[in-house]
């Protein structure tokens, strides 16, 4: 029973996602102490898939004696970071010598132990060959730009993992995050392509976790969970599945998928530079088992995906970054040869203009102004300077926003020219600024439903339900330039106090001259 109004969407935080206390039912778990192998944790499934219950017994009489060796030697003792993991193929005394996938990680104390059953209905579809990862990976490596290495990611994720779309998602500074690739089967009419959603879908638990442990995979959204059973001994401690693969999810987010038409689906973590970047997310109309080796080869293409983004971000941003510092050092060169530091920076070949993609750009001294290309009027800027001077904390010596209009309402008629701006002081005083100006981007965004409204009101135990609408919501964003990079301020201030040189030898030859 849902009712209609909105909750706070930070209620989403809540929900501590990494000891849900159950886990998907394609795979029994068993944690074992890690210092004595003593199982004293195991899903509720055990029993009926091995025949017998592992609580309180040897780990080794389970798994026998390999695998379990194995974990003694890199699972154990002290210095093991937590999801370190140790693969195997092991025989059951129940799988009828068929063997089955185990995978063993260490978390604090615990060594968890997850054995892979085959799924009820398998969906066929072939295992991932090494083969088909480093052709993709060849593919990408050849994309030039974000977005054709993004497209191409999101096709070749889908091939390799037979979902019927793939999407690669990214987030924002605030944690909202879009759709910026999306590969899918053409007769599912639905597209989420260039659609925004807001940062509570996600919320900052999920993002955490995501960023320590990379990938999630539903088989059939509608399963029932599997709890976990520990010895009274450790029943007050929960199991840590952070890193856990079978790992069941918050029932927010199931309801979620159910809301989008979800059933069997992924999310591997796109990290750069160790920070979630954004998603790897994989959508099915039916349920949709993806083989281990297969798994593996789609977390394997993220990375590849990750550091093609890092290469390509990295090396947009150095290039970006080369002609600015080389226009700084033009602009403190004829600084350096001059007396007058306005008509150094606004009247020769190169001008503030020509930094950080302004398209208006000021100096004050006093009071008296010099404008270059779209800047609000003399006065304004005037009083705009005024306001710095009173606003700005004495230790800082610049100012940037993207949203000029909110931090200073008077500002709002000059929005269309002046949205984003950056300041930098040049003298202890403030007698003298630079100012840049950004013009309104005026941009449509276009969110997957209402983003005032993410987050409903349940009622009894379900106190918060995902939205039921992914109905496309246009948001008008007015007043919004692009923003400023921190190295652009970094700049800014540099420049600023080349400025500051020829100021206090202006001031020392006015000073000769008087005095
Ligand atoms: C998790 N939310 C997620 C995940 C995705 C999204 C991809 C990762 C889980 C997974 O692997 O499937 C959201 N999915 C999206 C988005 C798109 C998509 C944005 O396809 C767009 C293309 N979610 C809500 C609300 C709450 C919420 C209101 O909408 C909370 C009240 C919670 N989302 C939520 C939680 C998780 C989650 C708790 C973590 C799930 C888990 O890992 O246990």
């Amino acid at each position: 029973r849902v009712r209609a109004e909105p909750v706070d969407p930070s209620l989403c935080e809540q929900e501590p996602i990494h000891i849900p206390g159950a886990i998907q039912p394609h795979a029994v778990l068993v944690a074992a102490d890690v210092d004595t192998l003593t199982v004293t944790a195991c899903s509720g499934n055990v029993r009926d898939a091995l025949d017998r219950d592992p609580l309180g017994h040897d780990l080794a009489g389970l798994l026998g004696s390999d695998l379990t060796d194995r974990i003694r030697a890199t699972l154990q003792g002290e210095g093991v970071d937590p999801g370190r993991t140790v693969r195997a193929r092991v025989v059951l005394p129940s799988s009828l010598g068929l063997p089955v996938e185990a995978v063993a990680h260490r978390n604090g104390e615990r060594i968890i132990v997850e054995l892979e059953l085959a799924p009820a209905h398998p969906e066929d579809f072939r295992a991932a060959s090494q083969l088909d990862t480093e052709l993709a990976i060849g593919r990408l490596r050849g994309a030039v730009t974000l977005e054709e290495a993004a497209a191409v990611a999101a096709r070749e994720t889908r091939a390799l993992t037979g979902f019927d779309c793939i999407l690669v998602y990214r987030f924002d500074p605030d944690w909202n995050g879009a759709a910026i690739a999306e590969d899918k089967d053409p007769a599912w009419t639905r597209s989420l392509l260039g659609l925004r959603f807001p940062a509570s879908d996600i919320p900052a638990q999920a993002r955490a976790l995501y960023t320590r442990s990379k990938s999630r995979f539903v088989i059939d959204r509608d399963y029932v969970p599997v709890p976990l059973v520990a010895t009274p001994a450790t029943a007050n401690a929960p199991v840590d599945l952070t890193f856990a693969q079978a790992r069941s999810l918050s029932p927010i987010h199931l309801e979620y998928q159910r809301n989008l038409g979800v059933n069997g689906s992924m999310s591997v973590s796109i990290l750069v530079e160790g920070r979630l970047w954004g998603l790897m997310i994989g959508h099915h109309r039916r349920p949709h088992y993806v083989a281990p080796e297969t798994r593996a080869a789609a977390t394997v293409l993220a990375d590849a995906f990750a550091m093609r983004v890092y290469e390509l971000e990295s090396r947009r941003l150095w290039q970006e970054q080369q002609a600015h510092l080389a226009l700084e050092s033009e602009l403190v060169r004829e600084l350096a040869r001059s007396d007058d530091f306005v008509s150094a920076l606004t009247e020769q070949r190169h001008t503030l203009l020509d930094l950080f993609e302004a398209r208006g750009a000021a100096t004050v001294s006093h009071d008296s102004v010099r404008r270059l290309g779209q800047t609000p009027p003399s006065a304004a800027i005037l009083e705009i300077a005024d306001w710095l001077r009173m606003t700005v904390p004495l230790g800082s010596s610049s100012y940037v926003t993207a949203e000029f209009a909110v931090a200073h309402p008077p500002s709002a008629p000059y929005a269309e020219c002046a949205s984003g701006l950056l300041a930098a002081f040049v003298d202890a005083e403030r007698h003298h600024l630079l100012l840049w100006f950004r013009p309104e981007v005026p941009s449509t965004v276009t969110w997957g439903g209402d983003p005032r409204k993410p987050v409903l009101a349940g009622s009894g135990p379900v106190a918060v339900l995902p939205r039921r609408s992914f109905e496309r919501w246009v948001e008008e964003r007015r007043g919004v330039s692009e923003p400023f990079a921190p190295w652009q301020v970094d700049i800014a201030e540099a420049l600023a106090l080349a400025v500051e040189g020829v100021v206090l030898r202006q001031r020392r030859k006015i000073a000769e001259l008087t005095g």
